[in-house]
């Protein structure tokens, strides 16, 4: 199904005279309302075609219905999300759950729909049907030579499917590790990891970006070869300009200053990507801002500060995807909160007093620094977010909006109750 710009139209026109007085009281509040407006419109966040399904659990999955049974679906699932909040403009693919069969008519519906192919991701923690060799004992780590080699292959094999479409990005998420000590030669399995990722890094076209994604734990519970952000930095260092780290948020031990790894990963240059999603124990895998709102408007904080720092464009310079799957909720309405809650984390970070925060930390000044920061995270932001969504063609509440047209039951109607998204 497709939104019709009157059905829009008609639920703004709703909110219009709510909207309008909520507005004026945030824009009085804000000289550089203007500017944040803007920033926010560029602003674009990519939806993982993994999310678009219910994502279960290791004990069990409840389909909710509806769920796209192929990539054309995916992609018009992240159309509607795009046509209500104009802020999910990209897809992130995931091979080999989502390989097209026709590249040019994958590239023209997503181009109907507005959305441009962010970073691809390969998958060397699953085994494929047919596959020579086994990833259970890890991939580009391997003891063994030609395990490695067939790990490479698949990732340059990504990277062609990328070019075919357009993206310019290749993120490598690696489940290799050990679950037992003893098991790995920690040196030898950096060293095999290294040497692959460097293949790997050979056969990246031009203008491309290799991201290295670190999680400390999960599947392998003892040691993982790519487990934090050292790890991750130390290879994106020595393989070269095109590498760098991605940031997932999920991927830390519990209460790691994450805001402070930002920050320094953009003073090294070597920040390239972010996936959202949070947590309350482990890779939870939640909704964005569903569990620690102030966290992200603290990391959004260092991102605002460190990309000014270095003049990095906000909207093009770094890779920004949400990586959540659920089992509770609808997909798509999940989707869109998160998309709403990066948006609102974002505007409060743009509204941070950063004349005034220089000068108390200058001064050691802490409890005035607390105030200006705790000041923008306790600003009512939804009217900024709202307005900017208006601007842009969107809906001006997105959920209430989806469920008014009733969409899920009109995927259900399209698709049936007993649909498996791909790849899940
Ligand atoms: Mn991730």
């Amino acid at each position: 199904m497709e939104i019709e710009k009157y059905q829009i139209d008609a639920h703004n026109q709703q909110l219009e005279a709510e909207h309008r007085r909520r507005f004026e009281f945030a824009a009085a509040e804000h000289a550089q309302i203007e500017e944040v407006i803007s920033k926010l419109i560029k602003f674009q966040i990519a939806i993982p075609s993994w999310a678009l399904g219910t994502g279960g659990t290791r004990f069990g999955r409840f389909s909710g219905g509806g769920e796209p049974r192929s990539l054309e679906e995916k992609i018009q699932d992240i159309g509607l999300l795009h046509q209500l909040n104009q802020s999910s403009g990209a897809v992130s693919l995931h091979i080999p759950w989502d390989i097209p069969q026709d590249y040019d008519a994958i590239k023209k519906l997503a181009g109907h729909h507005h959305l441009r192919f962010d970073a691809m991701n390969s998958n060397t923690f699953q085994d494929q049907a047919g596959q020579a060799h086994s990833y259970k004992f890890g991939s580009l780590q391997h003891v063994d030579k030609a395990v490695r080699k067939q790990a490479i292959e698949h990732n340059i094999e990504v990277i062609r499917q990328g070019v075919a479409l357009g993206s310019d990005a290749l993120t490598v998420w690696l489940a290799d590790g050990s679950c037992f000590p003893g098991q790995l030669n920690f040196r030898k399995a950096f060293q095999n990891t290294l040497e692959s990722l460097e293949e790997i890094y050979a056969a990246l076209p031009e203008q491309w970006k290799v991201f290295v994604e670190y999680k400390a734990f999960e599947p392998n519970f003892y040691s993982t070869t790519v487990g934090d952000w050292g790890q991750s930095l130390l290879y994106a260092n020595k393989l070269g300009p095109k590498a760098y780290t991605l940031v997932d948020l999920g991927h830390h031990l519990p209460n790691a200053n994450i805001e402070q790894i930002v920050s320094l990963l953009l003073m090294e240059g070597k920040l390239g990507g972010f996936h959202f999603n949070d947590s309350k124990y482990g890779d939870d895998d939640l909704t964005a801002g569903s569990m620690k709102p102030y966290q992200l408007f603290l990391i959004f904080n260092e991102l605002v500060e460190g990309m000014d720092a270095k003049g990095i464009d906000h909207a093009s310079g770094l890779g920004w995807m949400i990586d959540a799957s659920h089992n509770v909720k609808d997909p798509l309405e999940d989707l869109l909160q998160s998309v709403e809650a990066i948006m609102l984390s974002y505007t409060q970070a743009l509204l941070v007093d950063r004349a005034a925060l220089a000068i108390a930390q200058q001064e050691n000044d802490v409890a005035r620094c607390q105030e200006i920061l705790q000041h923008a995270f306790r600003t009512d932001v939804r009217a900024i977010v709202q307005e900017a969504r208006l601007r842009s063609g969107g809906a001006g509440k997105p959920v209430a909006l989806y469920r008014e047209l009733k969409v899920r039951e009109n995927l259900i109607a399209d698709r049936g109750m007993k649909t498996v998204a791909t790849g899940l």
